[in-house]
């Protein structure tokens, strides 16, 4: 499902075919978390913990399943040869950010995003205990971004891709209601620089829309099994 979590998997999938890497060709079947599809034999089978995003790398001689967008990441971009330096600090600094990603955005989803927009009962405690943290990651990014082009340096990679679906969509005010408003993102200078240059690749764009079951009918592509699927897409209206 069209989740953060999984946009980040998609991101990079398109970013990789857009790059010429043409054996990341995928099919992308939509597991709806709503409809407890998470919860099935066969999707059990690939990820035992029960959540999306999860991948089936049929290129080998064996299927190898593969559980947590990171791990999924860290497998593609290593499998390739991109958005990932091979050796040195910036590699070591792109790992770092993905995983500062990883755990960090419970924090942001499961804390603020829920207490925030999806909790039955509007508890004052836990929206103020989050929503310090949810300004407080912001405030990492928008200070790392001040004096770095992209997150982990000079170059865009996977740690951009993974940061990309949470913190700019929040950015942008497409999640969580009116949380932008609520947190002050447009503060976010150097953060919102970042996420409008991102938001205005192609790749970024298909990534983000494939099994998407919620939001805008021109962003919602339930399932994705040839590029020439984007093409149904109905046209975005000017607002
Ligand atoms: N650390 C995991 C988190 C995955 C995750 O939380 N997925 C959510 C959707 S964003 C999910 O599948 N939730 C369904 C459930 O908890 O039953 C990852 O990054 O892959």
């Amino acid at each position: 499902m069209g989740t953060p979590n999984g946009q980040k998997v998609t991101i990079l999938l398109e970013e990789l075919l857009a790059s010429g890497h043409s054996g990341a060709e995928y099919d992308a079947w939509l597991i709806s978390i709503m409809e407890g599809d998470q919860f099935g034999s066969g999707f059990v089978e690939v990820n035992p913990n029960s959540k999306i995003p999860a991948l089936v790398d049929r290129s080998g001689s064996e299927p190898i399943p593969i559980l947590e967008s990171g791990a999924i990441m860290l497998h593609l971009a290593e499998k390739f040869g991109a958005f990932l330096p091979a050796s040195g600090p910036e590699r070591t600094r792109v790992l770092s950010w993905l995983m500062w990603q990883m755990g960090s955005a419970p924090f942001l989803g499961g804390g603020f995003g829920h207490f925030y927009a999806y909790a039955p009962v509007k508890i004052e405690y836990a929206i103020n205990r989050y929503a310090m943290e949810a300004k407080r990651q912001l405030d990492v990014l928008n200070r790392q971004l001040a004096h770095n082009e992209f997150i982990a340096g000079n170059h865009y990679s996977i740690a951009d891709m993974a940061i990309w679906p949470w913190y700019g969509s929040l950015a942008l005010g497409r999640i969580y209601d009116d949380a932008n408003i609520f947190l002050s993102v447009h503060e976010y200078e150097h953060l919102q620089r970042l996420v409008q240059q991102l938001r205005e690749r192609p790749a970024v764009d298909r990534g983000f829309k494939v099994n998407r079951i919620y939001g805008p009918e021109h962003e919602q592509l339930r399932e994705r099994h040839d590029a020439s699927d984007f093409e149904r897409l109905p046209q975005a209206t000017a607002s």
